[in-house]
């Protein structure tokens, strides 16, 4: 009879821990759960998120605007969020739209932003013309990396050189490192992945040619660099053949990096970008994912945001999509 009564109050037990545990608002590490995906709006489809903590310690998240059903990643403005606590979330956006270049009027993908010289920078790619996707040799399509400048870091941003900072190579996907005093320049560009600039002083132009780092070896198809300091290392990190999230490890911003692989799977066979940032001591991914919400379009794109944890030796631990 013991036996029996102690096996239920064990069940009973181990029922509630169960059912606090599944309405719990932490994580299994403690930390609180995130709201994904990131509430930025009703039907606002946002993509490419560029996250940045600046001195008055709210996080900002610059990324694309896809269109509601658009035709490919035809794109035109960009947009800016800030939040205190990764859950309530204010919209700033439009910060920037093709409309106000005069060098492109399409292809507003993956941004990203710095703060340097008491001033906001927004690195943006933009292009104009069509790809021919069934005959490739008609496409006209180009597409160049622009900078537009701002006091604050939610704009209005202006384009400060009224042009790209180099026509050729074609190049998308920028990426700001600032280390220091200096800024460097990540792209994803044709025939010049895995190259770095550094910018010049007023950030108006790239200081010296593109670069070529050292990899160590492995060059894979690469889209959206995101390159971030931890402690005495720099990560090179990218989707890997537009898809899943690996990453490299340095000791210098140039490089030369070792490749460490995998921290993110791919999922529904589509496209991934990301960044990482530390924010109140805690580092955050932050990605798009392609769901099916609220849309008579099938999936779309919509921000999300996970948690990252570091093993000792500094390299990056798995990360699951939460839901
Ligand atoms: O959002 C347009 C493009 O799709 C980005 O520039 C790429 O990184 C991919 O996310």
């Amino acid at each position: 009879m013991l036996n029996i009564v102690i096996k239920i109050i064990f069940t009973v037990f181990i029922v509630l821990m169960v059912i606090s545990c599944s309405h719990s608002d932490k994580d299994k590490h403690g930390l609180p759960k995130l709201i994904n995906p990131l509430q930025f709006g009703h039907k606002l489809r946002t993509a490419d998120p560029s996250a940045h903590v600046w001195n008055d310690g709210k996080i900002y998240v610059y990324t694309s605007h896809d269109q509601e059903c658009q035709e490919d990643f035809w794109m035109k403005d960009w947009y800016a969020f800030s939040s205190s606590d990764l859950t309530n979330w204010e919209n700033h956006g439009p910060i920037l739209s093709v409309d106000e270049l005069t060098w492109a009027d399409n292809y507003a993908w993956a941004p990203d932003a710095a703060y340097k010289n008491g001033k906001y920078y927004f690195v943006f790619p933009a292009g104009t013309g069509h790809k021919d996707r069934l005959v490739p040799k008609n496409s006209t399509k180009w597409m160049g990396i622009g900078i537009a400048e701002s006091d604050s870091p939610t704009g209005p941003f202006k384009d400060m050189i009224g042009g790209p900072l180099w026509e050729t190579p074609y190049a998308n996907d920028p990426a700001i490192l600032v280390d220091g005093d200096e800024a460097y320049l990540y792209v994803h560009a044709k025939g010049y992945d895995y190259h770095i600039a550094k910018m010049s002083e007023n950030m108006r132009s790239i200081d010296g040619e593109l670069t070529k780092m050292d990899m160590g070896g492995y060059e894979p198809k690469m889209e959206g660099p995101w390159v971030f300091k931890r402690g005495d290392y720099y990560y090179y990190t990218m989707p890997e053949n537009n898809r899943v999230l690996t990453y490299y490890m340095a000791t210098s911003p140039k490089g030369p990096w070792e490749y460490k692989g995998l921290f993110m799977e791919q999922e529904n066979e589509s496209n991934n970008h990301h960044s990482i940032v530390e924010y109140n001591g805690q580092w955050l991914l932050f990605y798009h994912r392609w769901l099916d919400i609220d849309s008579d379009c099938g999936r779309q794109r919509h921000s999300a945001v996970e948690y990252l944890h570091f093993n000792p030796d500094g390299t990056i631990k798995p990360v699951k999509r939460s839901e």
